[in-house]
């Protein structure tokens, strides 16, 4: 196989040590490589739009050191229950004329129950209908559950491996790493597509960034989505005052994601409120190919239509159509 063959071919069997040395390549030589594969896929030009909604918002009963949503740190964020269908349906439309062709619902639960499930599972059905792409990310599935999902034509279930293996203990400690990947064997046996990734920024190492992206890289097939957030330091969370990461190692994340997984579109998720187009720019470049639009994302600020449409027309960008 020559190397240009190599690069270009998904594998299964990285290792935290081979994704430590790829992330940790010289940079210029990490982003080139990066930029070949994402353009032999991708028309760097456009991009992929979502929008998210929070569907059920706070009082959640898990501790992820970074969420602004749990229960047990004091965020001054108001708790409310399930929104009725009708209103998620309206957030949608508004959505798909702002732009986006996938709408993802969010809900602070660490599992939802088979009620929750259903009444998602209503508003999934009348978004789709809309004709527009449907992501949740709801917490813990069943089996049943996701095939609950699938059957009212869930196009992407996003749950997120957040960090390392070595890490996720720091950051949680009410739920362990296998239960994240039960879940998302669930989701890929039941059909729907999955959207998976984690946070950077939160005081963890390369080593872990790089632990992150192995396990990710191991799902076989890939990800079909892979969302990479830099931490959105909530006053209340534990994690908020943690030192900041360099953004550069943020943008060697995505472009060692984008050697990894070649054929998943990854996300410029979380964080990009505190980022300059320039940083923007160059995640793009690295390989990222996708971004929410909106002022908000589930709870905290997001650019919004004034700065992101500036920012597209800088890089001569345009939002993907469906
Ligand atoms: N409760 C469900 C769960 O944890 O899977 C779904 C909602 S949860 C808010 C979705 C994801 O948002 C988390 O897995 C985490 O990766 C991301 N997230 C939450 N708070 C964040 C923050 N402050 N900065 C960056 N990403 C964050
Ligand atoms: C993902 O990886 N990032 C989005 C989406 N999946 C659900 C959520 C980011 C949440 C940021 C904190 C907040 O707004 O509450
Ligand atoms: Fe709950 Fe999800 Fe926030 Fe964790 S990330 S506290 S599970 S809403």
């Amino acid at each position: 196989m020559t190397k240009t063959e190599s690069l270009h071919q998904p594998r299964y069997d990285w290792s935290a040590e081979e994704a430590e040395a790829l992330i940790s390549r010289p940079f210029h030589d990490l982003l080139a490589a990066a930029h070949e594969v994402h353009r032999t896929r991708n028309d760097p030009h456009v991009i992929e739009a979502a929008m998210l909604l929070s569907i059920k918002t706070g009082a959640c009963p898990e501790d992820c050191a970074y969420c602004p949503q749990s229960a047990k740190w004091n965020t001054g964020l108001k708790a409310e229950r399930l929104m009725p269908t009708s209103d998620i349906l309206a957030a949608a439309e508004r959505a798909q004329k702002a732009g986006a062709t996938r709408f993802c619902m969010g809900a602070a639960w660490r599992e939802p129950n088979d009620q929750q499930v259903a009444d998602v599972g209503d508003a999934v059905r009348e978004v789709g209908a809309l004709g527009m792409e449907t992501c949740a990310t709801l917490g813990m599935l069943t089996a049943e559950q996701a095939n609950t999902l699938a059957e009212a034509g869930l196009d992407y279930y996003n749950h997120n491996l957040d960090t390392s293996p070595e890490y996720y203990g720091e950051i949680i400690t009410t739920r362990v790493y296998q239960d994240r990947l039960d879940t998302l064997a669930h989701v890929r046996h039941s059909g729907v597509k999955l959207c998976t990734g984690g946070i950077v920024g939160m005081g963890e190492s390369r080593e872990d960034r790089a632990g992150l992206l192995a396990q990710l890289a191991q799902l076989d097939p890939h990800p079909e989505s892979v969302p990479i957030n830099l931490l959105v330091q909530v006053p209340g969370t534990p994690l908020f005052g943690t030192e900041k990461l360099d953004p550069l190692e943020l943008v060697r994340t995505i472009a060692a994601a984008r050697l990894m997984m070649p054929q998943s579109v990854v996300r410029l998720s979380a964080g990009r409120n505190e980022m300059t187009d320039e940083l923007q720019a160059l995640c793009l470049h690295a390989g990222a190919s996708s971004i929410f639009l909106g002022d908000r994302l589930l709870t905290t600020a997001n650019p919004g239509a004034t700065r992101d449409d500036a920012l597209l027309t800088r890089l001569d960008t345009s939002l993907a159509m469906l």
